[in-house]
């Protein structure tokens, strides 16, 4: 199972960004429902090792954290670049990554050791171009009031022709007081 943790978006925030790729051309918008941010690349499992990094990630305790959006970025080789929107690194966020990076090292799971650097993929697969340009330019300035992530998910990643899809497999509530 190809799996990562990733929070999931209040449903306001995930409709007001899923419009926004769809007008570009070529490359896959990401719907409404299939928008998160990445937390944690798991990779390949298998059931037992699924098993341990869920486990790991139900002990953990923690409350909401707050996303707040800083424009638009796109990112990758032209022909085929992904948008995305910028988050920024607010301490509650990079927080609970680590947390629950220290947690799923702990329990012995191998991870990218990539830079995590927040974001919001829109679409994927884009040519690039004017089009995607203007995108960018028009929401620089996308600054929406910032809102509270209040649970995380365990996802698993199905990719087909025409982009991933992806299957929340646990829910994981971020119930402690906002900080
Ligand atoms: O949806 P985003 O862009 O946040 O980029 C992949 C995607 O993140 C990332 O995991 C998420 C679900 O597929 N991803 C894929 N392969 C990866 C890898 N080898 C990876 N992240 C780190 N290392």
């Amino acid at each position: 199972m190809r799996l990562f943790f990733a929070l999931c978006l209040p449903p306001g925030l995930a409709a007001q960004l899923a419009g926004l790729a769809e007008v570009l051309p070529g490359g896959h918008a990401l719907g409404e429902e299939d928008l998160h941010l990445t937390l944690h690349f798991l990779g390949e499992l298998d059931e037992p090792r699924a098993e341990e990094a869920a486990w790991a990630a139900e002990a953990l305790q923690a409350g909401p954290v707050w996303l707040r959006l800083q424009g638009l970025g796109s990112y990758g080789a032209r022909g085929r670049l992904s948008l995305h929107a910028v988050v920024a690194p607010e301490p509650g966020l990079l927080g609970l990554q680590d947390r629950l990076g220290s947690r799923l090292a702990g329990a012995g799971l191998i991870l990218p050791r990539r830079r995590f650097r927040p974001h919001i993929t829109l679409a994927r697969g884009l040519r690039g171009g004017p089009a995607l340009d203007r995108i960018v330019a028009a929401n620089i300035g996308l600054s929406p009031p910032p809102v509270a992530a209040r649970s995380f998910g365990l996802f698993r990643s199905w990719l087909h022709a025409d982009g991933a899809r992806y299957e929340r497999l646990q829910d994981y509530p971020l119930v402690l007081p906002l900080s």
